[in-house]
């Protein structure tokens, strides 16, 4: 019985980590009928993979098979006519020990392991760059404020797109989050309307994107490809459409990303200076008497007039 109970250990076992080899793994995307994480390209989520499949799965296994060999001898030696006169006997102090203080070892092991991943995860290196994602329902929004890049919108690609660009349905974008290869990225996530949840499984992080509040995780990529995520907080009706594509590119191609991604920005500041402008000419030409009298109102005038020209401004920008 105990040989039988532990070659189907053995035999799950073997096909289990047999069919996660064999799965040629895509990267940075969900493998059809692949088994366990997908590969990791950061070191987060490298140490995440080996938490789990090399400390959490080999106990929970062991306790899994344990249990199981436990229950199968109470019930083929225990039952009614095998052991038709059942032994009196309660209480075994050893028994009662041992049975505590193994579960209490194998958690300190657990939490060994679990403190430290924790602890990289919080301990970011100095950042190259921070990008700010911002949750919309339902997509996504990218400011880069280092390269002085404004918010661009991230948008769901329409499935014939997909297609005949060859690209994944649902994980695909309009415009993808671009980043250097090998640099450290903080990424401050926040919601514009409701918690939303910023996540790429490949980089190993999941960070919520609350309004009225800026949450920080970090990725350093160590591969140059596309990686696929998507919002993981149930956040209304199109939750499932607005997907993140992140695309790692060498440091010479994101420079020159950089440098065709600027000439857009300075276009805002045009429409506000030139509403800036417009200001202070009205209430001039109105009232043309007092000059001091004139300038007061201007001045007011003008610090005020670029914010609402600006606004509707972003707004529309950020329109998809
Ligand atoms: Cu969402």
């Amino acid at each position: 019985m105990r040989a039988l109970a532990a070659g189907i250990a053995t035999g799950a076992l073997t096909a289990f980590w047999g069919a996660a080899a064999m799965a040629d793994e895509l990267i940075g995307q969900p493998t059809d009928k692949a088994i366990g994480m997908v590969a990791g390209v950061t070191p987060l989520k490298k140490d995440a993979i080996f938490f789990h499949n090399m400390i959490l799965l080999p106990i929970i296994t062991l306790i899994t098979v344990f249990v199981a060999v436990l229950l199968l001898i109470c019930i083929f030696r225990f039952n009614k006519k095998a052991n038709p006169v059942p032994a009196k006997w309660s209480h075994n102090t050893p028994l009662e020990i041992v049975w505590t203080l193994v579960p209490v070892l194998i958690l300190v092991v657990i939490a060994v392991f679990s403190f430290r991943l924790l602890f990289e995860y919080h301990d970011m290196p100095k950042p190259y760059m921070t990008v700010k994602a911002t949750g919309y329902q339902w997509y996504w929004g990218y400011e880069y404020p280092d390269q002085k890049i404004p918010e661009f919108v991230s948008n769901i690609l329409p499935e014939d797109k997909a297609k005949a660009a060859g690209v994944p349905y649902k994980l695909a974008t309009t415009a993808p989050l671009v980043v250097p290869v090998n640099q450290t990225v903080q990424i401050l996530t926040t919601g514009a309307d409701v918690i939303h949840a910023w996540a790429v499984p490949s980089f190993g992080v999941i960070m919520d994107a609350v309004p009225g509040r800026v949450n920080s995780t970090w990725f350093k990529v160590d591969r140059i490809g596309t990686y696929y995520g998507s919002c993981r907080e149930l956040c209304g009706v199109d939750h499932a459409f607005m997907p993140i594509e992140v695309k790692v590119v060498s440091q010479a191609d994101f420079d020159a990303w950089v440098a065709a991604k600027k000439p857009a920005a300075p276009a805002a500041t045009p429409t506000a200076n030139a509403a800036a402008a417009g200001a202070p000419n009205t209430p001039a030409a109105a009232a043309p008497a007092p000059g001091a009298a004139t300038a007061v109102p201007a001045n007011q005038n003008n610090p005020a007039a670029p914010a609402p020209a600006s606004k509707p401004a972003a707004a529309a920008a950020a329109k998809p």
